[in-house]
């Protein structure tokens, strides 16, 4: 039983052929800077969006034809999609994938019931991961869907929906492991506030480090070493939402004791609704030795909300691919794609035609940024514009050698600053272009 039966494997043709179910850029067993550009790229294909999304947006119903869905979310259905997801997965050539726990599997009438059904799906799950290869980059648990979570998860502020929470992460951890998951993801859709007149952030904030210092414990008493990871988004659903951006986690790790325990796993979309470019996020992250994964997508200019866009911009690949290249790579994390295809876009195919589009604008990033930094001129720019710290009194203040007296002293001495340089940045932007 075939469920893209018009779709055989991916394969890469190269950059003349115009077959739009083939890699034109993408080149899995190429070598770009000494690693293959699998190992550049860990692609990843995500549940939610490619399996579970159905066009709906807040003014319209669901507009996906999906020939395999029986219209429920039942059980069997959850064990059909599986099928599905591992056959769109294969042919597509990805080597990895992600979910939240109920993405996979319908919930139950109780937790322990839910539980039993989820066993029942990661169970073929992992045959299918098994025949495949495929490998499950990270799992996470949806704690925004429910209702229950409606003040929030970690951050509630009732706390038996707390401790439902906490049963909830422990489960997919659990399931996280028994799938050899790599990284373990957080997102806290609902960890945040609508209003502060009813909000005691202090609290909410000294119950998410607890929850994050028992999720730590637990996975270490069952021996998942798989990296932790927080994903900054600003708001939406949550007006304010915790995680805000790389700085705010980055905040909250360090006054909670998680520094090494939790990383980052940046998204482009989130970080323009942070307003900031995912250069930036990716950039501060990794500075911080923090850049743990990312969420491949984009936003749209025109509209404000998060619309999860398969990534196409050769730009902004390009930013992303000179940051990760600068901290050698991502793994264990990888690029993953959580996108969702346009509500216009509602054919089974055009799934292989947005994974192939973003795949083929990563590998393009990777090679041009590749050429960026092969020829240098980039890195000897921005190393000759710090140069008056190499030598002098700026070695000196780095050293930490001169005191506010000394810096007078020299400039009372000297009456006035060297000029500045030109920051270049039409140049710039022109070298970024001849690589292009
Ligand atoms: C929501 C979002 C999530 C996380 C995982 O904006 O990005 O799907 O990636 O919970
Ligand atoms: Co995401």
């Amino acid at each position: 039983m075939s469920y893209f039966p018009e779709v055989s494997k991916i394969e890469y043709e190269g950059s003349d052929s115009r077959n739009p179910l083939a890699f034109h850029h993408y080149n899995p067993s190429e070598i770009v800077a000494g690693k293959t550009m699998e190992e550049w790229l860990r692609f990843s294909v995500c549940y939610w969006h490619t399996f579970r999304g159905t066009g709906t947006d807040p003014f319209g119903a669901p507009t996906m034809q999906r020939p395999w869905e029986d219209g429920t979310n039942s059980v069997d259905m959850a064990l059909k999609r599986v099928d599905v997801a591992f056959e769109f997965m294969e042919k597509l050539g990805a080597p990895f994938y992600c979910f939240h726990d109920r993405d996979v599997a319908p919930e139950g009438s109780s937790l322990r019931e839910t539980n039993a059904i989820l066993d029942k799906v990661v169970a073929k799950l992992k045959a299918e991961q098994e025949r495949t290869g495929i490998k499950l980059l990270w799992g996470t648990a949806n704690m925004f869907s429910n209702p229950r979570f409606m003040h929030g998860a970690a951050t509630t502020c009732n706390a038996d929906v707390f401790a439902y929470a906490a049963a909830q992460v422990k489960k997919a951890i659990e399931v996280t492991h028994e799938l050899g998951g790599i990284n373990y993801v957080f997102w806290g859709g609902r960890e945040g506030y609508h209003n502060l007149y009813n909000t005691d952030m202090k609290r909410e904030l000294d119950h998410l480090g607890r929850f994050m210092h028992l999720a730590h414990e637990y996975a270490e008493s069952i021996g998942f070493t798989g990296q932790f990871l927080f994903e900054p988004k600003p708001k939406e659903p949550t007006k304010h939402q915790y995680d805000f951006d790389a700085a705010a986690c980055l905040n909250f790790i360090r006054a909670n004791g998680l520094e090494g325990v939790v990383k980052l796993n940046i998204e482009t979309n989130h970080a323009t609704l942070a307003g900031h470019t995912m250069m930036h996020e990716l950039a501060y992250a990794s500075m911080q030795d923090a850049l743990g994964s990312i969420d491949a997508n984009t936003g749209d200019l025109l509209l404000g909300w998060d619309t999860d866009q398969f990534p196409t911009d050769i730009y902004l690949t390009t930013q992303c691919m000179l940051v990760i290249m600068g901290q050698d790579g991502l793994a264990p994390g990888g690029v993953n794609f959580d996108a969702k295809v346009r509500r216009e876009s509602f054919e089974p195919v055009d799934l292989f035609y947005a994974h192939i589009g973003g795949m083929d604008a990563f590998a393009r990033g990777l090679k041009i940024a590749a050429k960026i930094r092969e020829e240098g001129r980039l890195a000897q720019i921005v190393t000759d514009r710090y140069s008056s710290w190499d030598s002098g009194i700026g070695a000196k203040i780095e050293a930490g050698e001169a005191s506010f007296a000394d810096l007078e002293a020299y400039m009372l001495e000297k009456g006035e600053a060297a000029p500045n340089q030109s920051g270049r940045q039409e140049l710039l932007e022109n070298l970024i272009n001849d690589c292009l």
